[in-house]
């Protein structure tokens, strides 16, 4: 049976490795919610990057530019971070889009080497599920967390997801149970469970309450982002069509 797994943090990754599995990548506040809205509202591609200054040379080439860190938008760059700021299909569509953040481009940056990586939010969980249930490869999901220590709202996602993916993959691995459990204490009311959690708290203070609602809103889009040439795509869905057939 293929096999499921959780990274707490990018500064773990390389005791369990990506090579050989397809990688989740998840930073729910709010890289990788923002990540998938920007793709469901029409941009062509996301390039992550690590460091403000590709980003820059980036925008220098044509690219829309956003950068975030410490939870605000960059200096010298026009989009930052939130959720919100990707809804505009006219700002967005037929464009590149180039981002870098704290933790979520980290993340990613890191996960390079698998043999797939997809973007996972909640704003997407069911369709990256199905994706996951029909690839014949075991599963690293990979938590961007804060700044290397473990973070709540990703490890909730990773047990979220473990819900969906527990009847395909074995779980009987102490990452993934303890995720698994973590969400069975907080799905009833996930606002309310991470609303002391360090990031909330954080994001809170910069008055970004209804980014942190909406990143925990289930299934508003359909959108698989894949990495593909150090850009994230949607996946065709002809290319979803013809793995479930597979
Ligand atoms: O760390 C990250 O990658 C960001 O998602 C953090 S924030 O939510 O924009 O503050």
């Amino acid at each position: 049976m293929k096999n499921v797994e959780v990274c707490v943090t990018p500064e773990l990754v390389h005791l369990y490795g990506v090579e050989n599995k397809i990688v989740v990548v998840v930073d729910i506040l709010r890289a990788t919610s923002c990540m998938t809205t920007a793709l469901a509202h029409g941009v062509i591609s996301v390039t992550p990057v690590a460091t403000l200054e590709e980003c820059k040379a980036l925008k220098d080439r044509g690219y829309l530019a956003a950068a975030e860190r410490d939870g605000k938008t960059a200096e010298g760059f026009d989009l930052g971070n939130s959720p919100f700021t990707y809804m505009d299909r006219d700002l967005l569509k037929g464009k590149k889009l180039a981002t870098t953040t704290t933790n979520g481009t980290l993340a990613i940056t890191k996960s390079v080497k698998a043999d797939e990586v997809v973007i996972g939010s909640f704003l997407n969980i069911s369709s990256v599920a199905s994706y996951l249930i029909q690839q014949e490869k075991d599963v690293l999901i990979h938590c961007a967390g804060w700044k290397g220590k473990l973070n709540l709202e990703d490890t909730l996602f990773a047990g979220a997801l473990i819900d969906l993916l527990k009847d395909h993959f074995d779980f009987e691995n102490d990452s993934a149970m303890a995720a698994h459990c973590l969400y069975q204490c907080g799905r009833h009311d996930m606002f309310d469970f991470l609303k002391n959690s360090s990031h909330a708290k954080r994001l809170n203070r910069l008055n970004i309450y209804k980014d942190i609602q909406f990143c925990l809103s289930r299934d508003v889009y359909q959108v698989v982002p894949v990495l593909r040439n150090g850009e994230l795509v949607d996946l065709e869905p002809a290319a979803l069509e013809a793995s479930a057939g597979a």
